[in-house]
């Protein structure tokens, strides 16, 4: 089955072109270290994926791109031309003279049609909705079976915040029976953009409503992986970039879902939802993965799966982000404490508890993994069984260079302090009133804001008392 991916923004598109260029290099850069029917059905399954029809011999990426300003538009369309191993339909974008000024509800507006999100009115009228999923739509028809979309936006700016969850409104109505996971970028704690907090509460509340699962990257998390596992002196966002889009390549790269599984996974994103997202006031999903490092120190590093399971197994629950300085001190609680003593020491405080948990192993023997420690009962909310709670997928096909790589996709506490501190700056804002009336010009009035700060309230008290 293949998936649409739909890049919102400037964020959006720069880390869309990073994704489709880590699959690609994955797929035709190496042999993958395993045998070459294996890796031929691989090169299969992913072509299936990501790519329509290949132009002139270059495969066809299955996306659209949307922005408001015609930059970063036209330099990732022609960078990826360049590359030689992949390109855009030409045709499959839209742009328009102008940003949204990092601003929420001018993003919205740009499409908004009356009372049909919001009741606001429409500055640019609905032309724009029906041109952009006009995109949608012919890129949809090409898939001969869609699994569902795929958006990537930031949470932080105008454009991809804004449009973004306006777009992803418009893909629930138009696809009832297809996926959608949005990708989002949490912006920096000491960000650029003045009201990004005011951005993100909109878009994390809206996006709730309308998606099957947000799986979040915060900028501040890859940025410190660059600095200390990657060795990047002077960071750029293309660095980020290239960071996020080796973790989602290594998640949306095919798979075997089944032990003695004879084909990869059909259903990319219904197979991940399946698995990661028992109840819909559940949807928030992390994504951890080792080894990263350098490429040309990867020659030199061999890693066993014990190894890499049990720091990956640590990291998830002490909710460390990179396998440096893991608090090795942190446990699940004893069967049978109550909630009380659980919470007694400051150590089981800081512990983070899971709803579910996706481990996929990529590479040399992975067949001899061990995942025991990952099925245990503590890790998990009392309303589900480890067998419900755990899943793993794998392939002896190695990803990106790597001999053995492991990802973590999970469906856990480790946001809430990252959500309730947003939430309070933002609370905090709106209390004195700041910058409210660019919002309101648009037509985004107090009650969706007050909407918004409830609707998240919920999402932080659910995952509180887990
Ligand atoms: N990781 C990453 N973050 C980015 C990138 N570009 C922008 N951001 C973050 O995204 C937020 C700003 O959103 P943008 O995507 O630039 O805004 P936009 O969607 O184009 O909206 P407008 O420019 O306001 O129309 C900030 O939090 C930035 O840190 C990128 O290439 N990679
Ligand atoms: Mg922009």
């Amino acid at each position: 089955m293949s998936v649409v991916t739909v890049q919102l923004g400037q964020c959006g598109n720069q880390i869309g072109h990073e994704v489709f260029n880590a699959i690609c290099s994955d797929v035709h850069g190496t042999h993958g270290l395993c045998s070459k029917k294996e890796n031929e059905s691989y090169h299969d399954a992913c072509k299936e994926r990501f790519f329509s029809e290949e132009k002139a011999g270059v495969p066809v990426a299955r996306a659209v791109l949307v922005d408001m300003e015609p930059k970063v538009i036209s330099q990732t369309l022609s960078i990826a031309a360049r590359s030689g191993y992949w390109k855009y339909d030409d045709r499959s974008h839209f742009c328009q003279k102008q940003g949204s000024g990092n601003n929420w509800a001018n993003g919205i507006c740009h499409v908004l049609l009356p009372s049909l999100l919001f009741n606001s009115y429409s500055v640019h009228g609905p032309k724009h909705k029906d041109v952009i999923m006009n995109l949608v739509q012919k890129e949809a028809e090409k898939c001969d079976r869609l699994s569902g979309f795929f958006t990537i936006m930031s949470m932080a700016g105008g454009t991809g915040s804004g449009l973004g969850a306006f777009v992803t409104q418009c893909l629930r109505d138009a696809f009832p029976a297809s996926f959608i996971l949005n990708h989002v970028i949490w912006p920096y704690g000491t960000g650029e953009v003045i009201v990004q907090n005011y951005n993100s509460v909109l878009t994390l509340s809206h996006l709730y409503q309308s998606s099957d699962a947000l799986l979040v990257h915060e900028n501040d998390v890859i940025h410190k992986i660059c600095a200390q596992l990657m060795n990047i002196k002077q960071i750029s966002f293309r660095d980020v970039n290239q960071v996020i889009a080796h973790q989602l390549g290594s998640v949306f790269q095919p798979i075997y879902t089944a032990e003695g599984a004879l084909h990869y996974s059909r259903s990319p994103l219904g197979d991940l939802m399946e698995t990661l997202v028992p109840h819909p006031e559940f949807k928030m999903l992390g994504l951890r993965n080792i080894p990263q490092m350098p490429e040309n120190s990867l020659a030199y590093s061999t890693f066993s799966w014990p190894g890499l399971i049990k720091h990956l197994r640590q990291m998830l629950i002490a909710n460390a982000t990179m396998e440096e300085g893991i608090d090795w001190q942190v446990r699940p609680p004893r069967p049978g404490s109550s909630v009380l003593s659980k919470h007694s020491t400051s150590k089981l405080l800081h512990f983070n508890a899971s709803i579910a948990n996706l481990v996929i192993l990529r590479g040399k023997d992975m067949h001899s993994a061990d995942l025991g420690s990952f099925r245990d009962p503590a890790l998990y909310t009392s309303w589900l069984t480890p067998q419900d709670a755990f899943n793993l997928w794998k392939t002896p096909r190695a990803f990106n260079k790597y001999e053995k790589s492991a990802s973590l996709v999970s469906n856990s506490q480790f946001l809430l302090k990252p959500l309730d501190n947003l939430v309070g700056k933002a609370w905090n804002m709106f209390a004195s009133k700041a910058y409210i009336h660019q919002y309101t010009k648009f037509g985004i009035e107090e009650e969706d804001f007050l909407d918004s700060f409830t609707a998240l309230e919920q999402v932080i008290s659910s995952y509180t008392i887990l």
